[in-house]
């Protein structure tokens, strides 16, 4: 019998349930007709795909992170990363359009109370709304405990936003905001009290958005800084309690890096199918290049990443969806996607030949979307960082 992973209590089952095989065809089918034929139309203009984000909010695949009680389809977490792959495989840089939901919902989802869950969470299931994570600043973005926004309470128990965050993706068509801000000044206070979470509606009076910013790839996402100029946030908005915003800040990416980690996988599978697919049209020296063994090792490296890279996400999900902390496997997956989506990006490139460098032919784009999975969500350097200490509190 087909067990999924998500519902087989004792380990790695490596079937997909009949369910999860029907989301996955659903998903495909909406990356083969919606998604595929505009992506380059998006990642030529840096439209925001606010048609297809429309569409895939119908089919629900835009808010499987809010619960059913709130309105979304409280789909596990490796059913996310399912769908995830297959958007991706489409358009990553759609897929993180339609994907950021998710990490701004996260915090909500893990540390919110009801009230905020039914006003936030609730909204975005009943309007076609996008929200966004605004953790990063220009000053820092790897050291989270370096943010500098300010909070203050007001007279009134509110409280008073200024500083500037970078690097946000859906930040141009937000309708709200999952803001971390510093609100202990005390130097020594600890990384777990000296911050705090807000949800930060889109339209307060001085909240700015900045200009869409140019990106090597995935031009489709929408990625500004923003600015907070004594922007007034009702108490009720603090996620989480006064002080422990960088706990809840954290948290949320233990649900989200495996769901970047599924994208990466995305990308690769897609650079596999475009180089293969070409290798065996291709011909040098009277043959298909498929037919010469450089060839053949490249694709099968390929192969050997991303099978190796989908287990790793799914292992990641599996063990979230099982209740377990995951942050040890899902900055693994993270990490390893990553390498495993660059490198078939650039050999597929490789294959690809002359054509590979260019933009007529599609895998010049995947090696350009490829890249960021290096560094958002925590660069690659910061996921080994998190796996190393994991790793000797393991053998401690
Ligand atoms: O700073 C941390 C870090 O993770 N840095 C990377 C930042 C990052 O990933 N940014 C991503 C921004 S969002 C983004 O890019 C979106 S991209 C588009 C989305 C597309 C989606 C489709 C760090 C380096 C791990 C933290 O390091 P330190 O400053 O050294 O903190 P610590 O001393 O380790 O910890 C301080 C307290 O926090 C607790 N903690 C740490 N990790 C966790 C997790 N869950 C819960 N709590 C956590 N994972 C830790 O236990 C400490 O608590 P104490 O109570 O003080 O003991
Ligand atoms: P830095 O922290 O300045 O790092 C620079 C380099 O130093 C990196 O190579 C890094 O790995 C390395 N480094 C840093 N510290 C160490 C160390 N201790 N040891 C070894 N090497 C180290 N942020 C959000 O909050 N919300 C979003 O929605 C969001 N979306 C993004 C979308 C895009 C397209 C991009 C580009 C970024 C986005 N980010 C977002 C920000 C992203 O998470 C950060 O860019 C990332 O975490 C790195 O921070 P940084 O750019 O400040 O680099």
């Amino acid at each position: 019998r087909a067990q999924s992973l998500s519902t087989s209590p004792n380990g790695p089952w490596y079937d997909l349930s009949e369910e999860q095989k029907s989301i996955k065809e659903l998903t495909d089918k909406f990356a083969r007709e919606e998604i595929i034929p505009k992506a380059a139309h998006h990642d030529q203009t840096g439209e925001w795909p606010k048609e297809i984000f429309d569409k895939a909010w119908e089919l629900g695949l835009v808010n499987g992170t809010v619960p059913i009680e709130y309105g979304g389809s409280g789909t596990p977490l490796l059913d996310r990363c399912i769908i995830g792959e297959s958007l991706a495989y489409g358009c990553s840089g759609i897929s993180t359009a339609i994907g950021s939901n998710g990490l701004a919902q996260a915090p909500i989802v893990l540390s919110g109370n009801d009230e905020q869950k039914k006003e936030y969470l609730g909204r975005c299931t009943s309007e076609k709304i996008a929200a966004a994570y605004a953790v990063t600043e220009p000053g820092t973005g790897s050291d989270v405990a370096g943010v500098k926004t300010k909070g203050e309470k007001n007279a009134d128990g509110d409280w008073i936003l200024n500083g500037q965050k970078m690097w946000i993706t859906n930040c141009g068509v937000a309708n709200w905001f999952f803001v971390l801000a510093r609100t202990d000044p005390n130097p020594k206070a600890k990384k777990s009290e000296a911050f705090t979470g807000f949800i930060v509606e889109g339209d307060s009076p001085g909240l700015t958005r900045g200009r869409k910013e140019q990106m090597m790839g995935q031009r489709a996402s929408d990625t500004r800084g923003v600015t907070f100029e004594n922007v007034v946030v009702p108490k009720k908005n603090v996620v989480g309690g006064e002080g422990r915003g960088f706990l809840v800040a954290m948290g949320a990416f233990d649900l989200t890096r495996a769901p970047v980690a599924c994208s990466a996988v995305g990308v690769a599978q897609r650079a596999l199918d475009e180089a293969t697919r070409y290798s065996l049209e291709r011909k040098t020296f009277g043959v298909p290049i498929a037919s010469h063994q450089a060839i053949q090792f490249l694709l099968a490296d390929m192969t050997i990443g991303i099978e190796t890279a989908r287990m790793a996400y799914m292992k990641a999900a599996w063990e979230m969806d099982q209740g377990r902390t995951n942050t040890y496997w899902a900055s693994i997956a993270k990490s390893y996607a990553a390498d495993v989506a660059n490198k078939s990006a650039t050999d597929a490139v490789q294959i690809f030949g002359g054509a590979g460098f260019n933009a007529e032919y599609p895998v010049e784009k995947l090696m350009r979307d490829a890249k960021i999975y290096h560094i958002y969500e925590g660069t690659t350097q910061i996921q080994k960082m998190i796996i190393a200490r994991e790793h000797f509190n393991r053998v401690k």
